[in-house]
Parts: C-alpha cells; structure tokens; sequence
C-alpha cells in the first residue's frame, strides 16, 4: 500500500529534520511498487502464450509470419511542402481557394482509416501506420489530404487494439508534417454512434487540432441540419478545415426513384454553403453514384457554386468506383478519395494507381508516379496479410452490383456478411440483403450511413431471425418488440429524417414513449468533464484532457483501455503479430517503446505444472536477463 510520501510530509517538507530523521521514518521512501513498462509488456506476452489472444480474433486465420518491407527514402532532406502549409500560413479559405486553382485533380489516400475500416475491420494499427509515414510524407506531398483518423477508428484503437487513438495522431503528426490529416466526424455523434452534448463535439474538435488533425469531414447520418451544423461549428471554431458532407442516396439518374433527386441534393448544398463549409463532399458511403448519376450531380453542383471546392467519397463494392470518381473528375470535382492499389477495391475505395494511370497525361494529370504508388502498395499488400483474422475476402470474394438494391454502406457490407456467416448461414447473408430493402422502406426510405444503418441493419436481422415479411413488421407494429436502436431512432434520438418519421408505424410502435422533437443536443445538459477528470484521476495514472475525452465518448471502453494499459504497458509497440497471437517459443524480437529506448526479448519457455494458485509461470530473457512472470491460467 502507498504509504507516507517524503512531498506529503509536512514536517520534511518545513525542514523540521534532524539527522535521524530519516533513519527514524523509513515509511517516507516506501513507495507503491509501479511496475516499469518492460515487465509489463511481459505480462502481456505471457497473458497471451498462456491464455491466448487478447483480442478477438474473427476468424482462425492466422497473421502470416512476415516483417514487411518499408521501401526506404531518404530522411536527410526535409518533406517536400503540401497542401498543409498553405492552410497552417493562411487559413481554411486560402487553402480552398489554393484547391480550387488547381489544374490536376486532387486526391485523398483513405488507406489508413477507411480503406482498412472497409476491408480489415479497422483493426490496422498505429505500428503499421508509423512505419510507412516516412515514405508517405516524402513521396505523397501532393496529396489533397489523407484521411486517417475518426469514423471507427477511435473506438477499435481503445476497445480492440488497447492503443490510444490520440496518441495516434499524434505520432502520425510527428512524421508527416506536410500533408493535411483528415478525419471523419459523425456530426453531432463525433466518432460516436449517438448524439452527445454539444460541448462535447465542440471540446473533441478543439483536442483534435491540437493534436495535429486538419480537415473535418462532417456528416449526419439523417442529412439532418441542425446535426451537421454543430459539427461544422465546432470544427471551424477549432481553426479546422470544414468539409461538410452530404451523404448519397438513391440515384439521381433513374426517374423513378424520386426522393433523393437533384433538387435535394442542391438545396442541401446550398445550406452547407451558406452555413460556410470551406469545401462541399459528397459521400457516398454505399457506393451508390453510378457514372451517370456521377456526372449529372457534380455538373449540377458545379455549374451552381463555380468556387467552392467539390470532394467526392465512394466505395467500389459494385465495382463501378473508378469509372464514377472519372466522371465526377471530368464534371469538375475537385478532389476524390482513393485507396492505395493493395488497400482498394471491394467495399474499400476505388485503386488510387487505376486513377492515377487513367490521368496520366490528360489535364486532369494528378502528378503522382506510378513507381511510388507501387512501392508504397507492396508495403500493404505484406501489412494486410499481418490481419489475416479480419480479412472481409474470408467472405467476400468480388465486387457485387446488388448494393444498387439493398444500398447497404461498405462498411457495414462486410460486417453484415460476417456476420452471416459466422453463424455458419451463407444463406442467411443473401435474406439480411433482402430484409435490408425493406427495412429501409418501412423506416421510410431514409439515409443510411453510422448510426441510422445500423437502425436498418438491426431492424433486417430481425425481420430475418424471426421470419417476419414487411408486411408482418407493419401490422404487428403494435406487439413486436423491436431492436432498442429502432425505438430510439423512431423516437427521435439521432436526429429527423427527411421527409419525416413513417406513420402510422412510429406511433404504433412508440406508443406513449416520449419523442424528441428538435435536435437531440440541443434538450441535452452540458458535459461535466470535470467530475469525471478527478474520477478517472483517483483511479488511473496520467489522466489528461485526452483520457478524459475518451471516456466522454466511451466511458466503459475508455476506463478498459485504461485498467489495460496499466496491466500490459505499452502493447502498441509490438509488433502486429506478437501483439495478435503472441510471439513463439524460443523466438528472439526487438521491441522499441520510445526513440532510443529498444527491449530485446526471447521467449524461454512455460512451466509445464501449474502452482498451487492456478499461476503458470514464463521465462522470458529481457536484454540478456533472465525474467519470469507469473500469469493465471484461465483454462
Ligand atoms: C463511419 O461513420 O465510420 C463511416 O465510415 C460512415 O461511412
Ligand atoms: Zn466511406
């Protein structure tokens, strides 16, 4: 237990002290025994050759045992400039005004958030993404922006990867100066998946400039204004980038499909414009924007606001994504997001070297070399195999045109499909698809992106685990008891959909609950971070603003994260199989935990018997010294 502490004693700290007094108080110097950070990354190991995996895995598949190559650049001169200085010397407006004058087309590389959201679970971790930044910085100057944090990334960083997301950025900060970081912000949600109070979103946007993030892209998942302005406001009063999103649905080339037609879309845009987004984006989240669709909307929108910048986002599950994101190129887009070769495709973004390629010697010319793009796509190519267990082409084999029907976004395409089959039901994958579509109608067509899609995907697999069709779910509204996200939906909670609620089938199933009516931040009590600063103090060591922000978006994730970290040290520095499935016996790795500060560790060996309270004990030789720890069997 901690006992007196010489800084607590008042008579030591008054120089009230005679010769003995030490010898006299030995307690003064009885300090709490913290472990230091190499044992506990012995902890870790052991934890994980005794009891396995610390985090779950997904499938059996196995990280393949390689240590990818980083193709080298040279570190002697300083990164080229980008885009980010002329935001960081003169403002949002001069850095959209400098997008805007530029001849080529701009890109986004999402490889390091959305394109492993998409295909790898979002499990790529912050040592991988380190690796590769050098080269990045050096060879991608050109780049509009690089979008590598927000969306999931925050809650698989602290839940799954027991890393620190803001420790992330800033470390990708450090060695990637030049390139403006982008992150996606879900509105009023932040990185969430429900509305928060706004001081909350305004106190989050204000640590992520901070701590080295640029441009916010800012959505909602309703389209619903009030919800996207507070994260426009929060982001620009931060000093970032806005990039107001509106997200796509439907299609504006079919006549048929009436909702989501070319006047909603420009009165949207008109909105975000005049609530002052820097640049305008359209998200495509499911991959819906056909080539023609593509070049209607963009040439509409562009004939309409001559200088605002245009930045599209899509997703290739059908397989269309490259031949749309030209379109929209052609049609005067600004900038589109790409994913690197061995990252693109599938539900991930269109091939940033099909586009590039495309380009090439054309006025639209992107300025990027082949040669690089292909280096720096070996290296992901190894690095996805070190995520073998998320793999979504476990599952997922090609592209597929059906998300035209069941627009299911693609991040959510893959979970779904997971899902599925870990049930061991193919076939149950094909019927979630089907109830998607109707779920959708029956909530009232509406927009679906992080959170409301997973209002239609909870309300599908409910359709289909209890065989009710449409028409079921609509007549016995009144007795079924519905998934607690579309309760809260029909209530109110994420905000108001287009065109409003569906009736009769919101009053039948609310019944007398309380709806919300407006904005649901705006009838939310402010945030008291201070209470929970010095509740987290008094539990936790090094607890600043940024744990805190944590645990107000996360609460019991954060303070796992946190109990985690003081067990196991700092598990984000090994590398990703030794981190995934542990390192083998008799194997000898390097583990750097700061500049300079490297460990070298071989595992030994494992007790074969167990002691008598249930503890196994490993050897491991710790920069030449032999160490043991004592780990519970859980078996
Ligand atoms: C997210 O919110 O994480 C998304 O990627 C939505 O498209
Ligand atoms: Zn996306």
């Amino acid at each position: 237990p901690f006992l007196l502490n010489v800084l607590e004693n008042q008579k030591f700290l008054h120089g009230i002290v005679d010769t003995y007094f030490i010898d006299e108080n030995p307690e003064l110097f009885t300090f709490k025994p913290t472990q230091n950070r190499a044992q506990k990354l012995l902890n870790y190991l052991g934890a994980v050759l005794v009891n396995g995996p610390q985090t779950p895995l997904g499938t059996k598949l196995k990280p393949a045992e390689i240590q990818p190559h980083v193709p080298s650049v040279s570190l002697e001169s300083d990164p080229p400039k980008g885009f980010r200085q002329i935001y960081k010397e003169q403002g949002p407006e001069a850095f959209a005004k400098a997008i805007r004058n530029h001849k080529g087309l701009l890109l986004m590389d999402t490889t390091f958030r959305d394109a492993h959201q998409s295909l790898l679970a979002t499990r790529v971790r912050t040592h991988d993404l380190l690796k590769i930044s050098p080269y990045v910085t050096h060879k991608f100057n050109k780049l509009y922006s690089m979008e590598n944090w927000g969306g999931a990334t925050f809650d698989v960083a602290l839940r799954f990867l027991h890393e620190c997301p803001w420790e992330r950025l800033e470390e990708m900060r450090k060695r990637i100066p030049n390139i403006p970081f982008q992150m996606l912000l879900r509105g009023a949600n932040a990185v969430g998946y429900t509305n928060y109070p706004d001081n909350v979103v305004y106190k989050f946007c204000e640590l992520a400039v901070q701590t080295g993030m640029d441009v916010f892209r800012v959505f909602d998942s309703l389209n619903y204004l009030p919800n996207l302005i507070v994260g426009m406001e929060a982001a620009g009063k931060a000093g970032g980038i806005v990039e107001a999103a509106i997200s796509y649905s439907g299609d504006v080339s079919n006549p048929n499909k009436k909702k989501y037609d070319l006047k909603y879309y420009l009165n949207l845009a008109d909105e975000l414009i005049k609530a002052g987004t820097h640049v305008l984006a359209i998200k495509d989240m499911a991959g819906l924007l056909k080539p023609e669709a593509a070049k209607l909307l963009i040439t509409a929108l562009r004939d309409k606001y001559p200088d605002i910048p245009i930045h599209i986002h899509t997703h290739d599950t059908s397989g269309a994504g490259v031949a749309s994101m030209l379109e929209c190129a052609k049609a005067g887009a600004d900038v589109v997001d790409v994913a690197v070769d061995a990252m693109s495709g599938l539900t991930s973004q269109p091939s940033m070297g099909a586009i590039v390629a495309s380009l090439q010697g054309t006025p639209l010319d992107t300025g990027f070399q082949l040669a690089d793009i292909s280096e720096y796509s070996a290296y992901w190519e190894q690095t996805r195999t070190l995520y073998a267990p998320f793999e979504c082409t476990t599952t997922m084999k090609s592209g597929n045109a059906d998300v035209y029907q069941n627009e299911i976004p693609g991040g959510q395409y893959t979970n779904l499909q997971f899902q599925a089959y870990s049930l061991g039901l193919g076939e149950f994958f094909e019927d979630v698809k089907k109830a998607y579509a109707e779920a959708n109608k029956i909530l009232g067509d509406i927009i679906k992106v992080t959170p409301s899609s997973k209002v239609v995907g909870d309300l599908a697999q409910f359709m289909v685990q209890n065989k009710l069709t449409a028409k079921d779910v609509e007549e016995k509204a009144e007795e079924l008891s519905f998934p607690k996200s579309v309760v809260e939906y029909l209530q109110g909670h994420i905000g108001h959909p287009y065109g409003g609620f569906p009736e009769p089938f919101r009053s039948k199933v609310l019944k007398n609950m309380p709806r919300i009516e407006g904005r649901p931040g705006e009838s939310m009590q402010p945030f008291d971070f201070d209470t929970l600063k010095k509740d987290l103090q008094a539990n936790y060591e090094n607890i600043d603003d940024r744990e805190v922000m944590s645990a107000a978006l996360y609460p019991q994730v954060t303070k796992e994260y946190l109990s985690f970290r003081e067990t196991f040290g700092p598990v984000d520095k090994l590398n990703t199989r030794i981190f995934l499935v542990g390192p083998k016996v008799g194997e000898e790795f390097e583990v750097t935990i700061e500049r300079g500060k490297t460990l070298g560790i071989k595992t030994l060996a494992m007790a074969e018997d167990l002691t008598e309270t249930g503890d196994r004990e490993v050897f491991f030789e710790l920069n030449g010294t032999l160490r043991s720890v004592m780990i519970r069997d859980k078996e």
